[in-house]
């Protein structure tokens, strides 16, 4: 499959030899973001989640390519040393598809949200993503204009992205209202109402669902031939013995939502503070959700990648 990838971007990448066999082999390969582990976790829960996922996906069949910028360079696959600096040096930016020329030109760091991954894993010819949950419209966009650039690259970006939905820090109805706006399919694993991301329900009728990972690999498959190109957001709702239910997690998801107005924080800052605010209110428990779910997408990710190789002609 080494064909898709964007002859000009060849220079900036740097692919894992164990991926580069696989993609050149048209081997199932699972593209895994790094915000989530420099910005998204503490310290040692991150890096052990890291490794964790890549085994989740190597024992469902497929090769993992964890994606960041080092030093400049476009790195998809890393090893375990560059796993490591990324869930412990403060000095690791978080980088959306905006930041990426900066980082490669000055030759810095940086940890890859669900939209630079995306851009990424595409230019490497990865078509299956998997992460914890996806970014989208505020609360209060209406005032603020922030709405996730994950949403805007999902909208022109060919991957499919799995994540447990939308966090609740979110407004769900916008963040679907976007996605439809955009052409990008919305669909449910197994269930008809959207996922929370912590919480198995949010209260929204996923726009489209599908009954298994091969089920959403045929539909990759579908859209892409059609010529309709841009991104498919899978949601893979949280195990039921992972998940904290929407009762129960709301009024903590809006005290951290007043502890940040109270800072002041605006911005690209905004979503990690979140997600450290309630991991501190939880006592740690939404942390053990979060790595949870990011291990289900893990596996649904790698299900999928490996159906979509299977039908690749
Ligand atoms: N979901 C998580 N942890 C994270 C993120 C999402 O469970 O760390 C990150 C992803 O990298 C996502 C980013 O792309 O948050 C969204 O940031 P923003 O809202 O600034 O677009
Ligand atoms: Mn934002």
């Amino acid at each position: 499959m080494t064909q898709h990838i964007h002859p000009t971007a060849l220079s900036y990448l740097d692919l894992h030899p164990e991926v580069a066999a696989a993609l050149d082999a048209g081997q199932a390969v699972v593209a895994l973001e790094s915000t989530i582990i420099s910005h998204g976790m503490p310290f040692p829960q991150n890096v052990e989640m890291a490794r964790g996922v890549e085994d989740v996906v190597r024992e469902h069949g497929a090769v993992p390519a964890t994606i960041a910028v080092l030093g400049g360079r476009l790195k998809v696959g890393l090893t375990p040393d560059e796993l490591h600096l990324l869930a412990t040096d403060g000095g690791v930016d978080k980088i959306s598809t905006r930041d990426l020329p900066v980082t490669v030109a000055l030759g810095k760091h940086g940890a890859t949200t669900v939209a630079s991954t995306m851009r990424i894993a595409a230019l490497a010819g990865i078509r299956v993503f998997a992460t914890g949950g996806t970014g989208g419209v505020h609360r209060g966009a209406g005032e603020t204009m922030d709405i996730s650039a994950d949403l805007l690259e999902l909208a022109r970006t060919d991957v499919c992205v799995v994540s447990a939905g939308v966090k609740s820090i979110l407004d769900i109805g916008l963040t679907l209202e976007v996605l439809e706006t955009q052409g990008v399919p919305a669909i449910t694993l197994g269930e008809t109402e959207f996922p929370a991301f912590y919480s198995r329900r949010s209260g929204f009728t996923s726009p489209l669902s599908v009954k298994t990972p091969a089920e959403a690999a045929r539909v990759l498959k579908a859209k892409w031939d059609l010529g309709l190109s841009g991104g498919v957001m899978l949601a893979n709702p949280v195990p039921a013995d992972s998940e904290i239910p929407a009762a129960e997690i709301t009024p903590h998801i809006e005290q951290a939502l007043r502890d940040m107005d109270a800072l002041g924080l605006t911005g690209k800052e905004t979503t990690p503070y979140l997600l450290g605010r309630i991991v501190e209110i939880t006592g740690g428990r939404s942390l053990e959700t979060n790595i949870a779910l990011v291990r289900n997408n893990a596996r649904v990710a790698a299900q999928v990648a490996v159906a979509f190789a299977e039908n690749a002609e």
